[in-house]
């Protein structure tokens, strides 16, 4: 039943998923001066500040015009627009560079604690505990560290997942030595590739799936970092055992394949926090590692894949689930809770009464919340 009326997009919103936002702002070099701060705030572990910057930025990175002198009384008006933003902007404006970002790129312990994070099991806790009491710096002290020392835990909380696998953990030793190849961005042909290799391997598994690449890809972008893929087979219908059936087959093979080298995390989707309910076995995950055969790519570049296996009344609102970015998704499960429903990637529930919701388009997805469509490429947030 979708309402009436919808909400209009507009750069104007106080709402994320509410702002069409194209991959290139007019404000480019503001946004990553702005972001830089919103970092540091985040490696601190500074959580509400950085997202007092993360809002900000969003805002201006859809503002369609580029911000000069004229346009502050404009911006002022906007969300998230608060005195001290306001006068980082000013600043920026006049000098072509915000003071406070330019002191922390340059600090010793905000580099290192920012090389040491693209580094996949290491958060800013764990980064400021490696740097603030072990005194590492560099990534050889790292190497040299972890080679006598294993972090707890990788994120691959086997004991929740119904998948069963030989896949190895991507254990920290692995996560150091891969850095590199893990760091480098792929191309669209690339993660073009990638989707036809996966999707050949699940025919043989499983006739007639349908895989749809998702994430930053399907918002445009000409690099990704890693690529994202939400697969469905109509017999998974109502059969939530055969979804992290078919989940488990394909990594299972994929590795056989020396496609998939390594796994990070297996699982149903699970938001923190989020309550458990039925139809949570309706999406399963694997975050892996894989490689190209040879004869795609020679260098055989390991790369970050997401497998995404969904039951088909939950396919589309998994694709909007993930196609991000992460600031529209969270400003989509915000809106809908602020009108009692619960999004997540695997439906749409009504909080009062528990009743499902399961959009069989994407515009569907939007309109079952009261909110006007936007395409992928405008959902940069
Ligand atoms: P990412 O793959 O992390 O990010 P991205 O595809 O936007 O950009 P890139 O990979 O090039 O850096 O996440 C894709 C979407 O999936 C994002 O909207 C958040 C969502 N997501 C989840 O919902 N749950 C998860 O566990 C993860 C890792 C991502
Ligand atoms: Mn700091
Ligand atoms: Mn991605
Ligand atoms: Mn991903």
């Amino acid at each position: 039943e979708p309402q009436e009326t919808l909400e209009q997009p507009h750069y104007s919103s106080r709402y994320a998923c509410l702002r069409p936002c194209p991959l290139e702002s007019p404000n480019q070099e503001l946004a990553r001066q702005l972001a830089v701060i919103r970092q540091d705030r985040e490696l601190d572990g500074n959580a509400t500040s950085a997202l007092v910057y993360e809002r900000a930025t969003s805002v201006i990175i859809a503002y369609p015009h580029k911000i000069t002198a004229a346009r502050m009384n404009e911006l002022a008006k906007l969300p998230f627009m608060g005195e001290k933003m306001l006068a980082k902007v000013e600043e920026y404006i006049e000098s072509g560079t915000i003071t406070e970002s330019q002191k922390i790129a340059a600090s010793g312990r905000f580099r290192a604690l920012s090389a040491f994070t693209t580094i996949y099991g290491i958060g800013p806790s764990t980064a400021r505990k490696l740097f603030d009491v072990f005194g590492l710096r560099t990534f050889d002290e790292l190497v040299a560290h972890f080679s006598t020392n294993e972090l707890p835990y990788l994120n691959d909380d086997r004991s929740e997942s119904r998948i069963q696998t030989r896949a190895p953990t991507l254990k920290i030793q692995a996560a150091l030595a891969l850095r590199e190849e893990l760091n480098e961005r792929i191309p669209r042909t690339e993660v073009e590739a990638m989707h036809s290799v996966v999707m050949a391997e699940l025919e043989q598994i499983k006739g007639g799936c349908t895989g749809t690449i998702v994430g930053g890809y399907r918002r445009g972008k000409a690099y990704s970092n890693d690529v994202d893929i939400v697969i469905t087979h109509p017999s998974l219908a109502n059969e939530p055992s055969l979804v992290s059936d078919l989940c488990e087959k394909l990594v299972n093979q994929l590795f056989q394949r020396g496609l998939i080298t390594h796994l990070m995390h297996l699982g149903s989707f699970l938001q923190p926090g989020a309550p458990r309910h039925p139809s949570l076995s309706t999406i399963e995950k694997a975050l892996t590692v894989f490689r190209l055969p040879p004869q795609l790519d020679p260098r055989g570049v390991h790369r970050r894949l997401d497998l995404i296996v969904v039951a088909p009344e939950t396919y589309w609102t998994a694709i909007v689930g993930w196609t991000g970015s992460k600031m529209f998704e969270r400003d989509l499960r915000l809106w809908a809770k602020e009108r009692g429903l619960n999004f997540d990637s695997s439906g749409i529930t009504r909080r009062s009464n528990g009743k499902q919701y399961f959009p069989q388009t994407e515009e569907e997805v939007f309109s079952t919340m009261g909110l006007g469509y936007l395409d992928p490429t405008l959902r940069n947030a």
